[in-house]
């Protein structure tokens, strides 16, 4: 190999080095009350692309995030019940997002059972900020949610609060 392409290979490989992102698998775990409540996630990049194309109405999924309660939670008046979710969002009409459980995990390739997503009581926000590696997390509800525990999803400019337990 040449000097010269050696030098080019370097300086490729820096290039790349320096576009990569680290993305982790994270799990946030809590206990509400007397449910353990857990989020497991990949902190994926915000495509802000792919959201311009959701349609309304879909599921969507980044990465399938994946609740767990022990025992049965409420979610403002509905009633999340012990088991294992996927958790994604649901495009408005108007250009808002819902936050929405799919039971079970969603085999590869599949799409999203409809029947199987329940819609949380949820708010939406695009004033809170970008996060460019998506965030979930459980923690204190700010507005309507103020003094609640809340799961959020921030991902780009998107900010969701579900309320939980
Ligand atoms: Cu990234």
């Amino acid at each position: 190999m040449t000097r010269i392409a050696s030098f080019t290979l370097a300086a490729l490989a820096v290039a790349a080095l320096a576009f990569a992102h680290p993305h982790f698998n994270k799990t946030v775990s809590t206990t509400i009350g007397e449910v353990d409540v857990s989020v497991s996630y990949n902190s994926t990049d915000a495509n802000m692309e792919r959201v311009a194309a959701v349609e309304a109405g879909t599921f969507v999924s980044p990465r399938g995030p994946r609740l767990n309660v022990s025992a049965d939670v409420m979610a403002g008046d509905m009633t999340i019940s012990a088991g294992e979710y996927t958790i994604g969002v649901i495009k408005g009409d108007d250009g808002s997002w819902t936050m929405a459980l799919h039971e079970g995990r969603i085999p590869r390739g599949e799409m999203p059972d409809m029947g199987k997503v329940m819609k949380l009581d949820s708010r939406y926000s695009d004033q809170m900020g970008t996060a460019d590696h998506m965030l979930i997390d459980i923690t204190a509800g700010s507005g309507d949610f103020a003094g609640k525990p809340v799961l959020t999803i921030h991902f780009g400019n998107m900010h969701l609060q579900a309320a939980i337990g």
